[in-house]
């Protein structure tokens, strides 16, 4: 009898295979963005672009590969069939290591060196140049401190300095217009968190006894997660805040708004002798503009 049904079903479970992590692959670039299902968040950023894409190229480079190795096993049920005779080999003639060695280095370089040049330009382009948002007179600057398990953010407020009794002090909740560059400075009290933006393709550690940077540009308003992608304790999963974008106007006028309660809040506790609590609430930070 012959053993074409054996061969057949083998081929058709690695062809399965193949079309089931094809379809996943696939649906990273074909799910409708934004909306629940497989797929990346809606990206709604200026530079989330450079992020999608090395995901896109790198899902691209392994699902070739994966493609190849599944036709190559295919081809070696079917070409090693009873009637051919096994050979047995270790894998340790010359011919075999230098095969192996070679695959291996055309994958690291083509699949690793696409990944680390050009994300290397991307950090230097975008996400680590900071010359940029620092020196654009419309930027929003925020102080965010991460402790278990929840983020404060600080705003300067209308006189532009931290740490003044016009701050706006946020618990859980960002405000930032859209169309301007947001610089985050982020630190931790306790252990190390991680400040992510899932929608704008960017995230940073917060770590005790220092202070990371990161900023961003929103491209549309809504409201978006803000997620602690650090495991940092029992209650790390309730770690999530809320961004707003907002139209610039209206950011404006919140923030005109909540810096003035600030001042009356404060104004309130030096007239009821408990200013010395207030001090003692300034958990903020001198800005120091990142110079590279
Ligand atoms: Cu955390």
């Amino acid at each position: 009898m012959s053993n074409a049904p054996k061969w057949l079903s083998r081929t058709a479970v690695a062809l399965g295979a193949a079309l089931v992590v094809l379809l996943i692959a696939g649906s990273a670039f074909a799910a409708p963005q934004g909306e629940p299902g497989i797929g990346l968040p809606r990206d709604f950023s200026v530079d989330g672009h450079r992020i999608d894409w090395l995901i896109k190229v790198t899902t691209i480079f392994v699902a070739i590969l994966f493609a190849i190795m599944c036709i190559w096993m295919v081809w070696a049920c079917i070409a090693h069939n009873k009637e051919h005779t096994a050979e047995y080999d270790h894998g340790t003639s010359s011919h075999a290591i230098k095969t192996a060695l070679l695959i291996s280095a055309v994958i690291f370089l083509i699949v690793d060196g696409n990944l680390f040049v050009n994300s290397m330009m991307d950090l230097d382009a975008a996400f680590w140049n900071f010359k940029s948002p620092e020196s654009n007179p419309k930027a929003v600057r925020i102080e965010v401190n991460a402790h278990q398990w929840a983020w404060d953010f600080r705003y300067p407020g209308e006189d532009g300095e931290f740490n003044t009794a016009d701050d706006i002090v946020q618990l859980n909740e960002m405000r930032v217009p859209v169309g301007r560059p947001i610089i985050l400075q982020i630190a931790s009290v306790d252990v190390i968190h991680s400040f992510s933006l899932p929608n704008f393709r960017t995230k940073i550690d917060a770590t005790p006894g220092h202070i990371n940077h990161l900023w961003f540009q929103a491209t549309g308003t809504g409201d978006f997660d803000i997620a602690c992608t650090q495991h940092c304790g029992v209650n790390h999963y309730k770690m999530k805040a809320l961004l707003t974008v907002m139209e610039s106007d209206a950011y404006e006028t919140w923030a005109a708004e909540m810096s003035a309660e600030g001042t009356r809040r404060y104004q309130e506790a030096v007239r009821n002798g408990s200013s010395e609590r207030f001090q003692q609430s300034l958990w903020g930070w001198k800005w120091e503009p990142r110079d590279f």
